[in-house]
């Protein structure tokens, strides 16, 4: 067989299977618009969407259904940021804390019905586990334990178990992806987003999977397919269409996390569902 056939040959088949349960090949498929920069979950019906203080729910084709402009109302310590969420049974699990000089307080798991976003109750945070923030957080599924990740020290993700509502353990990663925002569980392995492209260098962000046996972390995908490159934030997959969701901003400048303008031709920040 001629090389370059030889070589189409191995493109197509990675274009149209899996490589392997452990490298699925994600193709962008569509692109929606949502309210919300910061989180996104999906059950078999609906996309939840997270703001920093707001929980949107759409339904599969973008339609806005619900929401709780005030998520934080009900909790017994104080919250302003919501980081990446998940929804399981009917909950949906917030990632929330009182963000302030660049560490979190009152990080807390958050836990909303997901029928009406109407708050339920919440799993604390254990100071001393080492988390100084969470950026977002995931359920294991297959454990009973819900996952948070932290940007400020993304040296570790850290478990609490759902039965007892108490801090399990953290597992180290290695390496640790830079500015980690969003994760996401599935068969022992925890896929991570991580805005670690510099949007004024036009660098693309990227997406990690970790093996949570041991903690070794590989890229699973360099997402240089968004509209324009900005701050990729959290991510799912879709249990009714094992699609891959990941959120993504772009138009606002952000340096050093802080707001600063616009990039040409955006007057405000559009927030989008890349569906792959
Ligand atoms: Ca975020
Ligand atoms: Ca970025």
């Amino acid at each position: 067989m001629k090389p370059y056939l030889f070589l189409a040959g191995i493109l197509l088949a990675a274009a149209c299977h899996p490589v392997s349960e452990s490298q699925p090949v994600f193709t962008l498929d569509r692109v929606l618009q949502v309210e919300g920069r910061q989180g996104v979950a999906a059950d078999s019906s609906y996309y939840y969407v997270s703001g920093s203080t707001v929980l949107y729910k759409y339904d599969k084709s973008g339609n806005l259904v619900a929401s709780n402009e005030h998520p934080f109302d009900s909790l017994a310590l104080t919250c302003n940021h919501i980081g990446d969420i998940d929804v399981e049974s009917g909950e949906i699990y917030a990632g929330c804390e009182y963000f302030m000089d660049g560490v979190g307080k009152n990080i807390q798991v958050a836990v909303y019905d997901a029928e009406t976003l109407m708050y339920k109750y919440s799993i604390p945070w254990e100071p001393a586990s080492g988390q100084v923030e969470c950026c977002g957080l995931a359920v294991d599924r297959d454990n009973g334990h819900v996952w948070m990740a932290d940007w400020v020290n993304g040296s570790a993700l850290y478990c609490y178990d759902l039965s007892s509502r108490k801090y399990l353990k953290k597992i180290e990663l290695d390496p640790a992806p830079a500015l980690q925002q969003g994760i996401f569980c599935r068969n022992g392995r925890m896929l991570i987003s991580a805005d670690d492209g510099d949007a004024e260098k036009k660098e693309p962000d990227h997406l990690y999977v970790c093996d949570l046996s041991d903690g070794k972390v590989s890229l699973l995908r360099t997402m240089d397919d968004f509209l324009l490159t900005g701050e990729i934030e959290g991510l799912c997959m879709d249990p009714a269409t094992d699609e891959l969701v990941v959120l993504s901003n772009r138009g606002a400048r952000i340096i050093l996390g802080m707001p600063r303008g616009f990039y040409p031709g955006y007057t405000e920040e559009i927030h989008n569902l890349y569906i792959y």
